[in-house]
């Protein structure tokens, strides 16, 4: 009952009826529109998309992320301990059992509790990133491989682009092109960028990795872009740093180059270095 006042508080749904005594009844005609947003709520969607949605788009969104026929799957080993109270350390180390044994189902459910028990920006810099590292050092150590890896990345940027699906429908800001430089095959940071964009209304236009300096402009110029997105990863070469200032002399002075990504190098004036996704949160909401 809790959950439906606040529901009905933010979202205006469900409207219950009133007693004399003003106890709210809810009528019995509302139960299945409330078991279609449980179970998208199940599936990982937002409460602020699915609670005040119709009966209608509630259908057509459970028929476009429709489970695959089958049993239903085993429950991943997620903690049941109150998020805040569980440290950060036992998540990834589920993470990390679930892609060394490659179960994509289990590593599907256990991203959706992470994405669900966290605001989405904690989600990506509290458990994604530190994860995403995590995957890395376990490639460096020899503990994973680059099958791990390559399965670890497919999953998630998947993800990415699953979640971010509902807020590039209802974007209406200044167009942000993202993309990397040729040579630069790192995509997920760039990925977590253009989620974090597109939360705050942002439109995304991603362009993905190993793109050409001149078609990066061209891409501006078409859709007169104000702003460009690089991410650049620390193993990127010296040359990185003498190709985006080239790039940036070819843009208009106007357009705001956010360059993000552990390798990104400081060059100074003209560049906007952002070294964590916070960071991002915080320029978009000052309004770029
Ligand atoms: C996944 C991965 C790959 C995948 C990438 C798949 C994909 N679709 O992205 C593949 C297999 C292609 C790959 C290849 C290589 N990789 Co690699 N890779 C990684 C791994 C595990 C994750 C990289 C990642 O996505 N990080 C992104 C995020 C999480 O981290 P971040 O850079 O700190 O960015 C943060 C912010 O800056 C921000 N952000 C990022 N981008 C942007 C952009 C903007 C505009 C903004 C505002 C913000 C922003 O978001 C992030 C969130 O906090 C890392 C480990 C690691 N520590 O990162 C190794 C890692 C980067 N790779 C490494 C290496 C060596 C390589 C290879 C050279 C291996 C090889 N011998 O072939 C190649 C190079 C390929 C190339 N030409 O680019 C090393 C680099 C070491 C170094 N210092 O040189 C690392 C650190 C692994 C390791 N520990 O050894 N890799």
């Amino acid at each position: 009952v809790e959950t439906l006042r606040t529901w009905e508080g933010r979202y205006g749904f469900p409207t219950p009826e009133r007693k004399r005594s003003g106890h709210r009844v809810y009528p019995l005609s509302v139960v299945p529109h409330l078991k279609l947003v449980g179970e998208a709520l199940r599936r990982g969607h937002r409460a602020g998309d699915v609670v005040g949605a119709s009966e209608a788009t509630l259908e057509a969104l459970l028929l476009a992320t429709a489970p695959p026929a089958g049993p239903p799957p085993p429950l991943p080993p997620v903690s049941t301990a109150a998020p805040t109270a569980t440290p950060a350390s036992v998540p990834i180390a589920n993470a990390i059992a679930l892609v060394r044994s490659y179960d994509a189902v289990g590593f599907g459910h256990e991203l959706n509790a992470q994405w669900i028990a966290r605001s989405p920006l904690a989600f990506l810099s509290d458990y994604l990133a530190p994860l995403t590292h995590a995957i890395g050092e376990g490639w460096a150590t020899g503990e994973l491989d680059v099958r791990h890896e390559h399965f670890f990345s497919a999953r998630i940027s998947d993800f990415l682009s699953a979640v971010r699906r509902p807020y590039d429908t209802r974007a209406q800001g200044p167009l942000a092109v993202l993309a990397t430089l040729e040579g630069e095959a790192h995509t997920l940071g760039l990925q977590m960028c253009a989620l974090v964009l597109a939360m705050s209304g942002y439109r995304v236009l991603y362009l993905g990795s190993e793109l050409p300096t001149a078609q990066i402009v061209q891409a501006m110029r078409e859709q007169a872009a104000p702003i460009l997105g690089v991410s650049v990863a620390p193993s990127s070469n010296r040359s990185t740093g003498a190709a985006l200032k080239k790039l940036r002399r070819r843009l208009p002075g106007t357009i705001a180059f956010l360059l993000g990504g552990a390798g990104a190098p400081e060059l100074g004036a003209g560049f906007l270095v952002m070294r964590d996704l916070v960071q991002l949160a915080h320029w978009t909401r000052a309004g770029a």
